[in-house]
Formats: structure tokens, sequence, C-alpha cells
């Protein structure tokens, strides 16, 4: 997999301006491209993006979506006065025309498709477009709110007529609603379109009922549009990832898209004029990465907003980071979402829930809105639930205010904090790689032999644990040690070894609180016993899954989850990830991951590659696997090295794993909150 990161930029596209007083238009203006790239430049990410050429569109492709008199309409401008662009452009919503704005929409749209294409051909692995004019507000015969053809929309379709690409997701983490691509699939159920958007009960432009969470789709298309309103500004990196683990994430990994492309709008970041939010820039990484093991790595990131040119470009080199595999910085902050965004998400749960199979055995009830039952007379009383029963926190909204004061010096010293560097090796192995086919690609490390003495002061140990003392156990942990050495230090992100005893884990942890992190999460996919000593350590969080149903006590460190009995947990494992796992683990702020796989557990190995790759958005992807089963290490390799899992078929929630999966949220939240 030596496939780069396509970036597609030219000067072309920021040829065009306001000409006259328009105060509504006057934030969409050229310094937004060059400010992004210059930026770009500036952290040496642009040499290491393979460069990608412009073209124009053609009319052939533009009416993939347009009609041909809109065309006509858009091409009489580029011979117009000032008089009589303004008229022209006041025929439509918030959008201004140039005389270069025909040529300058026809390329913006044009390297849009010259991404797909190298996405699609495997000349890269995945791509940023920056573009202006931006796209996803205009319509068949409209352009809306600075777009004039709608690139994204344009496309999805370009992709299913060229490639035949039978699913493709598209993901518009814009702070505005999208509904020009909402109209062009809205009945089409080989786009799934999410858009999440600054809403404020129809307050907020474009002011439309259609922006809501009961847009569900028409037709074939139903529940293939899902729209997440924000009622409230000064969203954070906590609800943007709770919309990713609660809505998102499954329904992606349930609908298994060929192609994803995100309508990367970065006015819902922090010190936006537009959006008011407080997502800081490192958050797009981490929305990135957990886009990267869907569609086989495809993944085309357009720009579509963004006004605040500071936040603007920090958030667009987090996103080309995060496509470069770069390791993603820890969010910090709290980690908690707000009632407001909780409320939202769980009516999307509520409104999608007939037509996902994730939402199907889990109880979603809508949440009482002020309008939502005005707005949506279809709901009855019945199925309401008064208000949430969540450990979200009520939103204060003084931070936005705080933090825009002095709004360089904040963002400076923020990006101070956040940039972390990346080890110069990837991925270690001990002893594990004799026959490996990427063994060219790591590092092999060498054992170190420890002593009976060395293990006993990490572990205070119980009468019949003395019986782990053996040799064997001294010889994996001497593969074992070495390697978060050497991962602590970074000198290497990652590591694996192998180890024919399971519970090597546990002391794997506990020496990784030894050496530097003040936090390890310890996911043990297996039945083997854990010392008491580890379960009460609060530098350990414990999350242990296995088929048994024993007596197995929770306690805040350690979880115990009995998945099914016959061990047979596939895909639904994922989503145990998403709603349980990561929420759990982002409040948890590791910085080691040590997964655990035994050998008696047969999960799909596809499953794995999935949870591996996913894993690698906390602790700055420091995370040592510990496979009991060497045959699995082939998989576990690729995906420490970040190579895309192949796209194989959808994941779908058993109805069994639905209940354990509730219970386990409603029993978690005593002691956690981000759930
Ligand atoms: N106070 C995009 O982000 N309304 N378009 C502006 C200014 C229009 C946003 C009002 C916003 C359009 C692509
Ligand atoms: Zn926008």
């Amino acid at each position: 997999m030596a496939l780069g990161t396509g970036l597609i930029y030219d000067e072309q596209m920021m040829d065009y301006n306001l000409l006259w007083d328009y105060p509504e238009c006057n934030i969409e203006k050229p310094e937004r491209l060059s400010a992004s790239y210059e930026k770009l430049k500036y952290y040496g990410l642009v040499e290491r993006c393979i460069p990608l050429s412009f073209r124009e569109a053609i009319e052939e492709e533009i009416v993939l979506v347009h009609s041909l008199d809109y065309i006509e309409a858009v091409k009489s401008t580029a011979s117009m006065n000032v008089e009589e662009l303004k008229t022209f452009s006041y025929m439509y919503n918030d959008v201004y025309f140039h005389p270069n704005s025909y040529h300058v929409a026809k390329v913006a749209l044009g390297v849009t498709l010259q991404l797909v294409d190298a996405v699609m051909l495997g000349k890269v692995k995945n791509g940023m477009a920056l573009v202006r004019p931006p796209g996803h507000h205009s319509q068949k015969s409209e352009a809306c709110g600075f777009c004039i053809f709608n690139n994204v929309a344009v496309a999805a379709q370009y992709a299913k007529k060229t490639y035949g690409t039978k699913r493709i997701l598209i993901v518009d983490w814009d702070v505005h609603h999208g509904q020009g691509i909402q109209y062009v699939f809205e009945e089409d159920p080989s786009v799934l379109y999410f858009s999440w958007h600054r809403y404020e009960y129809q307050q907020f432009w474009p002011n439309l009922k259609d922006s809501d969470y009961y847009a569900v789709g028409k037709g074939k298309g139903l529940g293939f549009n899902v729209n997440l309103p924000w009622n409230k500004i000064g969203m954070e990196n906590a609800d943007y990832l709770a919309a990713f683990f609660y809505i998102l994430l499954p329904m992606a990994y349930e609908f298994n898209p060929e192609l994803i492309l995100v309508s990367a709008g970065f006015d819902a970041a922090i010190g936006d004029p537009e959006g008011e939010m407080c997502a800081t820039p490192e958050c797009f990484a981490h929305l990135t990465q957990l886009l990267m093991p869907l569609a086989n790595g495809k993944l085309c990131v357009v720009l579509e907003g963004g006004y605040n040119l500071r936040s603007l470009s920090e958030s667009v080199c987090m996103t080309v980071r995060a496509l470069l595999g770069d390791p993603v910085p820890p969010l910090v902050g709290e980690m908690v979402p707000c009632i407001s965004a909780m409320e939202s998400i769980q009516n999307v749960r509520a409104v999608q829930q007939p037509y996902w199979n994730f939402l199907k055995n889990q109880d979603n009830m809508f949440i009482k809105d002020p309008n939502a039952k005005k707005l949506n007379p279809g709901i009855g009383e019945d199925d309401f639930q008064s208000s949430t029963v969540t450990t979200a926190k009520e939103k204060e909204v003084t931070t936005v205010s705080n933090v825009n004061k002095d709004f360089d010096e904040f963002m400076n010293s923020h990006m101070k904090k956040v940039l972390v560097l990346a080890p110069r090796v990837r991925t270690a192995l001990g002893g594990c790689g004799e026959k490996l086919s990427k063994l060219d690609q790591c590092l092999q490390v060498e054992e170190k032999k420890i002593t009976v003495e060395e293990v006993g002061i990490l572990i205070r140990f119980g009468g019949s644990d003395c019986a782990y003392l053996k040799d064997e156990y001294l010889l994996s942990l001497g593969k074992i040690f070495p390697l978060i050495d050497k991962i602590m230090n970074r000198e290497v992100r990652n590591g694996i070894a192998v180890s024919s005893i399971l519970s090597s884990a546990a002391f794997a942890a506990r020496y990784g609180t030894t050496v530097g992190a003040s936090r390890v999460l310890l996911l043990l996919l297996g039945e083997d016993a854990i010392s008491a000593d580890i379960k009460e350590d609060e530098k350990i969080l414990v999350v242990q899954m296995s088929g048994k149903q024993d007596e197995k006590k929770q306690s805040k460190y350690y979880i115990p989850i009995c998945w099914k009995e016959d061990n047979e947990w596939d895909g639904d494992l994922l989503f145990l990830l998403f709603e349980v796992i990561l929420p759990l683990a982002y409040g948890f702020k590791p910085e080691l991951v040590i997964l655990a796989v035994g050998s008696n557990i047969r999960i799909q190995e596809v499953s794995l590659a999935h949870l591996t790759h996913l894993l690698q958005v906390l602790a700055e992807g420091r995370i040592l696997v510990i496979s009991q089963a060497s045959d699995l290490v082939e998989t576990l390799v690729s995906s420490l090295l970040g190579d895309p899992v192949s796209a194989t078929s959808s994941f779908i929630l058993q109805q069994e794993s639905a209940q354990v999966l509730m219970k386990l949220r409603q029993e978690l939240k005593q002691h956690w909150k981000l759930l």
C-alpha cells in the first residue's frame, strides 16, 4: 500500500471576488484558499501530498445535477457589468456573481472530479480538494449561499455513472445544511447523505423545515437522508464526536459505502463568525481518521465553507495530516456532550429507527423539544420521553465569547499544545515477523531477559497468581516490555507481539504506567483472569469481552462485557466500540492502548482489522497489540500500518447484542459521563 494522499489547489480559484457592498456575502473571499494553502506549505504538508492537476468540468458533467437553462444563465454572467451582476445575484439567496464566476465554478467542479478519478482509479488512496466557490447549497436551477455548482453532488452522480459505484456516503460537516445535496438524493438509496448543521429551531439560515431531523428521505430513499440539527451554538468536540459515535459511524458501517465524499466546511470550527461553534481544529483530524477505515480508504474531502481564516487553515491542515496517516492529537477538555446535542442526537436515532438495523433493537424515544410536536404532527404523545436521562451537561455559551476575545492568542497557544510529533517508525514487531509480507515496513525489536523479581514488583500476587511466574511468562514479557519502551519513548508509534498467555497484557498495562503512561486502556478479548490488583488500579481501565456469563463484578475501572454465549462476535463488536468503548475511552484519555486478542474468540479478521484501525484515534496512536494466535498477525500488522481494510460486507448489530449494549450504557452512567 504505497499510495498517498492527493491534494488539489489552483490559484485560478482565487480569481473572483465580491464587486459591490453586500454584507451577507463578504466573508466568502479569495484569502480563504490562499490562507489554507500557505498554512499547508508552512507545515510541510504540501510536499508530502501528491499534486493532482486541475481541469474545468464540462457541460455533460454539470448536467448530472443542474438544468441546461441554469447553466446557460450562469454562463451569461461572464459578460455582465456590475449592475447586471447585482441584479442577477439578487435573484438567489446569499450568493454573488463575478465575470469570472462561471469559469471558476467549472474549475472547482472539475478538480473535485479529478480527485474522484484519482481515488477511484487507485492513483491515490485519498485526498483533499481546496476549492471555491463551494457547492452544497446550490440546486438544480439555483445558486445559493455562495454556491454555484454543487461540487459534491455532481461528484457523487459522476462516480455512479463513471465507476458504477453502488453506495456513496456523503458526510457534510459544514455548519450549514447542504440542502442542495439533500434535494438531489432524497429519493436515491445509493447515496447516504449525513449533515449536521446549526439550526436553532429553524431560526438559522437557510431557515428550512427540510433541515430538521425528520427529513429522512423519500420513496426508495427513506432512511438515506440524515439531518442532525444543532439547536444551540457553541457545540464542542464532544458533541461532534457523539454525533459520529451514536449516529454516523454505526450507520456508515451498516451502509458499507464504496466511496466517501466529505463536504468539508470548516465554518463548524471554533472562531467562525457564521457557525459560532467551538470545535477545535484537531477535532477534524479525529473525524477524518474515524472515516478512513471505511470504503477501503476511498475518501475525498472537498472544501465547502469556513470563514475564520486562522481556524479554517489550521483545520484544513489537521484534516490533511489525518489523510496522510499522521497520529491525531488527543482532544483536550472534559469530553462530555451537552444536553441540547444529546437531544438532537436522540431524536435523529428515534426518527431513523425504522430504517436502520443498529437502531431497531434499542429503545430510541423522541425527546420533547419546544417545536417537535408542532412541526411533526405524525408523532404521538406516547413516542416522547419528557427529558433526556443522559449525563450530558448544560451548555455554557459563555465559553464562546471568552474564546473569541483574543482569538489569535488562543489559537497560538492551543496549536502549540496539540501539535504532536510522528515517530519515525510506525510499527514495531516483538518477535513475530519472520514470514510477514510487510516485514520491510516494520522494525523488529530485540527481546529482553526479564526476571521474576522485575515482574514481582509490578503486580501484587494473590496465592494462585504465583503459578503464572513460569519461564513461558517471562519470555513473553521479554518480547512485550521492549515494545512498550519504544512506544513510550516515541521511537515507534505502535507495536505487536504474539503471546501464548493472554494475561501478560495485564502486566504490560501495569508496566506501561511505570514507564510514562499516566493512563492505560486495556481492551481484552478473551477469558483470561485479571488480578484484582489491576482491576482496582485507576490508571488502568480494563474492558474485557468474553462469551462467558459469570459473576464477574463491574467496578469503575473494570468493565466485563458478556457479549455472546457462543462467542460469535462478528461485526457486533464494532457497534460496541462506537456506542460504549470509544465514548468511554475519550473520557478516560489513555496515553497507551493495549489490545489483547485471545485465540479462542471467533471474531472475523475483518472486524479485528477495523477495531485495530479505529482504536488508533486514541493516545496519539500509541497502541500495543498482543495476539494469542499467530495467524492473525498479518492482518493486525496491516491495520497498525494504516493500510485500508477491504470493504467486504456491511456490519449488522444482532438483537441480543443490542440488548447487551443498552444495558451496559445504563450501567456505565453511574461512573462515566460521555454515554
Ligand atoms: N451573515 C457555505 O458555508 N448566509 N455557505 C450568510 C451572513 C449565507 C454559507 C449570512 C451563508 C452561506 C458554503
Ligand atoms: Zn457553511
